[in-house]
């Protein structure tokens, strides 16, 4: 079921580069999907309000980035779907998402899911399992979501990356790891051929290089949980969780990756906006436009460069 792309006017689309060709669907490499699915959270809620919440602090983002020396919207071109009103219940709403996914990537552009709940994952994934066999999903997050459903759901936020794994071929590298249940180590312990897990105990031992290794010259899709960041830098996610990662070691893992194998799409998932912390709402945004421009911007050579 593929999906008709309904694109926003450039004054509402994501870092909204008003003026410039960058925002133009015709011109665009970079499809934002705004799907604020909210129908498992189990502690606190607000997810259906994340997408909004990015898009408007992303006009607060600095269109030139000061690591890639540029302006790398221009470069590869943002262009923003229309929020549809999501289709219940999970099952349901996953289908729709994939529509919309295999309609993006139908037409030749890269797919940025904004959640929502982390339960919209297995939907993109299935369509780009579908294009490339040996698919890696790199996950940061502070939960495993390896649960096989919670509270009875099984497309529940908390089995996440189980129903990715229901695709045979998907393997899984995760990182920032730091709440796992029993149930969840049994079946880690057991898929280990599948799944790695670097635990967020042990970051300061962390090689970043050695675990991105295993993406060199692979597909690679990521999904980026909000609250794989320490719940300090961001409260404002269903279940905050302590002793997790920086903002600049979250996307030193992203630009690693990126640069080791071929990250052909992404979701950035679980910001639940609380009323007045901007700061977090903008700290979504910043991740957003950093993933699309690891993905699709070249960063600059060792002669300090930009690579075409
Ligand atoms: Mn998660």
């Amino acid at each position: 079921m593929r999906a008709k792309l309904d694109y926003l006017p450039v004054e509402q689309s994501f870092l909204a580069p008003v003026g410039a060709d960058a925002a133009n669907p015709a011109f665009a490499r970079a499809v934002v999907i705004p799907f604020g699915l909210e129908a498992s959270v189990s502690y606190g809620s607000g997810t259906a309000a994340g997408p909004t919440a990015i898009l408007a602090a992303s006009h607060q983002v600095e269109f030139y980035d000061e690591e890639l020396e540029c302006e790398p919207v221009r470069r590869y071109g943002i262009a923003t779907l229309r929020e549809p009103a999501i289709a219940r219940p999970i099952e349901k709403a996953l289908a729709q998402l994939e529509g919309v996914v295999e309609a993006v990537l139908e037409a030749g552009k890269f797919p940025l899911t904004l959640g929502g709940e982390h339960a919209l994952t297995p939907a993109p994934v299935r369509a780009l399992a579908r294009r490339h066999k040996d698919l890696i999903v790199l996950q940061l997050d502070a939960h495993a979501d390896l649960r096989d459903g919670y509270q009875g759901e099984p497309f529940s936020h908390a089995a996440a990356m189980r129903r990715v794994l229901d695709n045979p071929d998907v393997s899984l590298i995760s990182a920032g790891i730091r709440a796992i249940s029993t149930e969840e180590m049994a079946f880690y312990q057991s898929n280990r051929h599948r799944i790695t897990i670097h635990w967020a105990k042990d970051q300061a031992r962390w090689d970043i290089a050695e675990m991105v290794a295993p993406l060199r010259g692979r597909p690679v899709y990521l999904t980026f949980d909000i609250d794989a960041l320490d719940a300090s830098a961001m409260p404002a996610t269903g279940t905050p969780t302590p002793g997790g990662l920086t903002y600049w070691q979250a996307l030193a893992i992203v630009r690693q990756a990126a640069q080791a194998g071929n990250v052909v799409g992404a979701d950035l998932v679980e910001l639940a906006p609380i009323q007045g912390l901007h700061a977090c709402d903008y700290t979504a945004a910043a991740i957003a436009y950093k993933v699309l421009s690891y993905a699709l911007a070249r960063a600059p050579n060792e002669r300090g460069h930009a690579e075409p």
